[in-house]
């Protein structure tokens, strides 16, 4: 609560300068209210004409936004496109075939050029490898790759045949993937031999052979191999291939399919506040429009001069939206990165934005506040160390930025000139949706300003009534936009009653987050998930999620999982675990806690791993044995317990719920 007063009270302001205003495409406030006015007077023309100026259209749609089946809203419905025609060919026809598209810096420092015309011929070859082995328009292709080049290829090859990717990030393990395979039925793997990371090797092929040994997955025929280190593999004849293998006879060139503008381009996993991972299902046209449009608004990008970087992973939205899609529907020149920040020394993204002179830079906060530790504890590489005057726009996505680190963010790496755009969005937007817009958006650090044009963002109660100015509520979005997603992937019913809860008057779009708009600019600040949704640098955990995974355990009776506010990580997992034996203590709880966390580790992934974990004989909880959640964050945090404890059926545990071990 402390960091939310002090945004609300930040007072610092941060005007765009009259050169910002000159070249941005919406320069200057009266150009973003023209927009909004445009959107308000006539939305699905507002919307229409946008796609019609944007993407390149094989069958020009004739109708805007179709709401007869509300919440399952359709957009530019009788339109025909494809993705890949749009990242790719629509360049490289237009004479652009040499620009860089991809500068790929390896792990060790090694850097790959790629052309539009070379991804272009990439994307072609294994379109038609994964053509020839029959994956067909609606297959679903599961992708669990490295940040590579040939991550991006896979995806985009999907795109071309009309296949519908997930991509499941490397750092998931095996029961999740196996879990994310079930449920998208998916009849190919595509995969890579092994990632390497801050100098170390991990395996990724082989969790996907753990994966597919767990059954349920006979769906999937084939399982593509990149090889990335050349190290030791098992290999299933007859499924097993390598990705060199299939491409190697194939031509060029491939025609793309022309898909409905609704056709599922992805389905992306994430984590919510009941129950196992939804599938986020995103169209093709709406998405690909907003990826190439807030590419333009947001990073005001100059596909003729800037050099953009997105830090995220092609394994979250973040990576799709700002890798894999908007950078090259755009036309841009992108840097694209296998390794850590920390790996060889925590000035590795300093160094390589000098060394690509980067202009646009977009990372989380999480990323900045260990970057600032590192560079306090070492001033070697130090942000101030090196040539930085290629950038002019920092951008930060993920979770909220506290005042301090956008501070540090603009002053010590944009040199004080660069706008920082703080943009708020989640996997379900598809792409940004309330953030400041360089050269129009006075900045104020904390806050991500106000809603993109088109955008119809609000704060409202637990009714569905709009709230004033200044007080907290509900992050709402009161009309559907084109990017937004389609479905929960095989669950219609999840999507209608979390998305469109019927206590909103179920046509309101529920974000999960609080927020609250200040009284005189109506600027909006977000305050953190209102579910039981953790963001643990800027990943996306269900404490759910994690509490079936500790209770899987066969030494564990009940768990209960919530986060702790860090200053790094943004929050820390902390669980509170009753063992089926009595409770363990010293050395015996430390070597349990461990084992717990090595087994989070094992059924989520390492990004679950609880930080803290906490033994009681029981755990808190009211007369009618609900949880006291609210209790335990407490606890988590290490403050006293001062509410009133009468209604718990046993308060002596909170002392030891209480002890670290
Ligand atoms: C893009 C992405 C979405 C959740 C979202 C919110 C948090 C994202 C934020 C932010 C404050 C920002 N979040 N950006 N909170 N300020 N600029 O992160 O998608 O992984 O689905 O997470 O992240 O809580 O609801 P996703």
């Amino acid at each position: 609560m402390a960091a939310i007063e002090s945004v609300l009270n930040e007072a610092r302001v941060f005007e765009p300068s009259a050169e910002q205003m000159a070249r941005a495409s919406i320069g200057g406030m009266d150009a973003y209210r023209a927009l909004v006015d445009e959107a308000a007077r006539d939305y699905e023309g507002f919307w229409s004409r946008l796609a019609k100026q944007h993407l390149s259209w094989h069958k020009p749609f004739t109708r805007g936004l179709d709401e007869s089946n509300a919440p399952f809203y359709t957009w530019f419905a009788d339109g025909q496109l494809n993705a890949s025609y749009n990242c790719l060919d629509r360049h490289v026809e237009a004479g652009l075939g040499e620009r860089t598209a991809i500068i790929f810096e390896r792990d060790d420092g090694e850097v790959q050029r790629v052309s539009y015309r070379e991804l272009l011929a990439r994307v072609c070859r294994l379109a038609n490898a994964l053509r020839a082995r029959g994956v067909r328009k609606g297959d679903r292709v599961v992708i669990y790759m490295p940040m590579s080049v040939e991550g991006v290829v896979a995806m985009q090859a999907c795109a071309r045949i009309g296949a519908t990717h997930s991509v499941v990030f490397g750092g998931f393990s095996s029961k999740s993937l196996n879990e994310r395979l079930i449920d998208a039925q998916a009849v190919a793997v595509i995969t890579a031999d092994e990632q390497v990371r801050g100098g170390k090797r991990l395996p990724l092929k082989s969790i996907v052979d753990e994966a597919l040994g767990m059954g349920g997955t006979e769906a999937v025929a084939q399982v593509i191999v990149y090889q990335r280190t050349g190290g030791d593999v098992t290999w299933q004849a007859g499924r097993d291939v390598w990705l060199h293998d299939v491409v190697a006879d194939q031509a060029d060139t491939a025609e793309p399919e022309w898909v409905d503008a609704e056709h599922p381009l992805f389905i992306l996993y994430t984590s919510g506040s009941t129950g196992k991972p939804k599938g986020v299902q995103h169209s093709t046209a709406g998405y690909l429009l907003w990826a190439e449009l807030t590419m333009r608004w947001t990073f005001d990008l100059r596909p003729e001069s800037d050099v953009f970087w997105c830090t995220a992973d092609i394994g979250w939205i973040t990576g799709h939206t700002y890798i894999c899609y908007g950078p090259t529907a755009a036309g841009g020149t992108q840097v694209m990165f296998e390794g850590v920040p920390t790996y060889p020394n925590a000035g590795r993204f300093w160094e390589m934005i000098q060394r690509h002179q980067v202009t646009v830079f977009y990372t989380a906060p999480t990323a900045i506040r260990s970057l600032i530790k590192a560079a306090d504890a070492d001033e070697a590489i130090h942000p101030r160390r090196y040539d930085l005057s290629s950038l002019r726009i920092l951008g930060t996505v993920g979770e909220p930025i506290n005042p301090e680190a956008w501070i540090w963010y603009h002053e010590q790496v944009g040199g004080g000139r660069c706008p920082v755009v703080d943009t708020f969005w989640q996997t379900e937007t598809g792409g940004h949706m309330i953030t400041p817009l360089p050269g129009a958006t006075p900045l104020v650090p904390g806050s991500c300003t106000l809603p993109l044009p088109g955008i119809m963002a609000a704060v409202v109660d637990e009714t569905g009534q709009d709230v004033p100015n200044g007080q907290g509520g509900i992050l709402v979005v009161k009309r559907p936009w084109p990017a937004m997603l389609r479905t929960v992937w095989g669950n219609p019913e999840r999507y209608k009653s979390g998305y469109f809860p019927a206590e909103l008057g179920g046509n309101l779009y529920l974000a999960g987050d609080g927020a609250v708009r200040n009284d005189k600019t109506g600027y909006f600040t977000i305050m953190g998930r209102i579910d039981d949704v953790l963001n643990v640098s800027g990943h996306r955990m269900g404490t759910m999620e994690i509490e079936s995974a500790l209770v899987a355990h066969e030494l564990v009776a009940e768990a209960a999982v919530v986060g702790r506010p860090d200053e790094t990580t943004g929050e820390a997992i902390v669980a509170f675990v009753v063992l089926k034996r009595s409770r363990p203590e010293g050395a015996e709880a430390k070597q349990i806690a461990d084992q717990l966390r090595a087994w989070v580790g094992k059924e989520i992934g390492p990004i679950a791993k609880p930080r803290d974990i906490r033994f009681g004989d029981n755990l808190p909880k009211t007369r009618s044995g609900k949880i006291m959640r609210r209790l335990l964050r407490g606890l988590a945090k290490g403050e006293q317990v001062t509410q009133d404890t009468s209604t718990l059926e046993n308060p002596a545990i909170l002392d030891q719920l209480g002890e670290a071990i």
